[in-house]
């Protein structure tokens, strides 16, 4: 162990009635929910640019926190893996993801960059092996440099999609490297400011080719995670050109990348957009491109991607359901994309925000499989679809039938029907019974 954690403890379950607030009381990695293992289920990971790079910083003021790694170069961020393998330890978390910035310091050219990511991984390699600790996804910042201040695959500059893509290579080969199960596009700065200096149709264009390489190289190099794309409607861009699931679906189907890519959602990203999160996991689930969850919560009032941990538990229950009927995680994972207060800033704060975050999903999850194995609500929800069921029902939409046809039986029969109640309120009920 580190000095940065020092006096800290491996964090153990201790039950609901435990008064340990360094202890689980809902997360319990042997418990089994519906027939496998909670931490199999939830597959958490710590995201090591909120943990390790975030500074507490805001638009009023810079730095709060005091880490002995800022402002260093390589040995610091040795330094820094050391605390983040740490954290990882004493939180017993599965996963961990990273971006290449979070990790490395920049050099002073791309090779640079490139072998001092490569030194960060071979220590990954070795810190990996000794905890068990794995790689959920990596991923390449493309947006905090400023030479992607206009974009990354969707700059006007072609040189700039150039370093784009060479950066997206070198951080797939550590990814790969380090057997990551996905990697991850959020395009944090692929969309417009001002569509005044803006070829939109253009950037959508050299996106997708963007995305199009990616999904090459990826079965070049033979890796066998996924390809996630990560919506977000707007910040730090005013328009995003990822702007939800739907919009994501979209762009996969006009490019015919759909069956290659998936999504990884995040709760603060569906709350910008104007969804709730279990719409957005719904989304992706009925388009079947659910991938992966980036759990947080954003401030309601704000109205920014506040990045909070979470600690709703309705909310995040409710997104556990349809993760659990869309058959779960495959390569997936809870990622906490989540970040302390700025005045948060003791090391033992880093555990409150993940033990508070892993025991609100614990719980939400327990309270999906409680909704799954009572059934009621499947039920109910079942019955309101039933009359598609019946054979004519059943014509009309496999497409036997016209409009005219239709229309004819509906004179024919002289159909009147009746509406039924959505019973909302009723539902809203049931569910509070499990959460
Ligand atoms: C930004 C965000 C990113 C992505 C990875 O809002 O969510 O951290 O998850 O680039
Ligand atoms: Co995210």
């Amino acid at each position: 162990m580190s000095d940065f954690f020092k006096g800290l403890d491996k964090v153990r379950y201790e039950g609901p009635d435990s008064t340990n607030p360094l202890a689980f009381r809902h997360y319990d990695p042997d418990a089994i929910v519906l027939g496998k293992r909670m931490d199999d289920h939830l597959r958490f990971a710590v995201a090591y640019w909120h943990s390790f790079a975030w500074e507490g910083g805001d638009p009023f003021g810079g730095r709060t926190f005091e880490r002995p790694w800022f402002d260093g170069g390589m040995d610091a961020a040795r330094q820094k893996a050391d605390a983040a393998f740490d954290l990882f330890t004493l939180l017993g978390v599965p996963y961990f993801c990273f971006h290449d910035a979070d990790v490395r310091p920049e050099g002073e050219s791309y090779a640079e960059s490139t072998r001092r990511l490569g030194a960060l991984a071979d220590i990954f390699e070795t810190k990996m092996a000794e905890t068990g600790v794995k790689l959920l996804w990596g991923t390449a910042n493309l947006f905090s440099n400023r030479r992607f201040m206009a974009g990354a695959a969707t700059n006007p500059d072609p040189e700039i999609f150039a370093y784009a893509a060479a950066t997206i290579k070198a951080n797939m080969d550590v990814t790969h490297r380090l057997g990551g199960e996905n990697y991850v596009l959020w395009g944090g700065r692929e969309g417009y400011e001002t569509l005044l200096n803006t070829n939109l149709g253009q950037e959508m264009d050299q996106m997708a080719r963007m995305l199009a390489m990616v999904i090459d190289y990826k079965h070049k190099i033979g890796f066998k995670g996924t390809i996630l794309v990560e919506p977000k409607p707007q910040e730090p861009t005013k328009h995003q050109y990822d702007y939800d699931v739907a919009t994501v679906y979209g762009f996969l189907k006009k490019y015919g990348l759909e069956q290659e890519v998936k999504v990884n959602i995040e709760v603060g990203h569906a709350i910008l957009a104007g969804h709730t999160f279990e719409h957005e996991v719904a989304m992706a689930a009925a388009h079947g491109i659910l991938g992966s969850i980036d759990m947080n919560r954003n401030d309601m009032q704000s109205g920014w991607d506040t990045d909070q941990f979470p600690n709703n538990a309705p909310e995040v229950a409710l997104a556990y359901y349809h993760i659990l009927k869309a058959g779960g995680f495959t390569t997936g994972g809870t990622n906490f994309d989540a970040k302390l207060r700025r005045q948060s800033i003791d090391p033992e704060d880093l555990l409150h925000g993940h033990i508070g975050g892993m025991d609100i999903c614990a719980r939400g999850l327990k309270a999906a499989a409680a909704i799954i194995e009572d059934g009621t609500y499947e039920r109910l929800l079942a019955e309101r679809y039933a009359g598609w069921d019946g054979a004519e029902a059943q014509a009309m939409l496999r497409g036997e039938r016209t409009l005219e046809e239709i229309a004819a039986r509906v004179e024919r029969e002289a159909l009147d029907p009746q509406p039924r109640s959505g019973r909302q309120e009723y539902l809203e009920n049931l569910i509070n019974r499990f959460v």
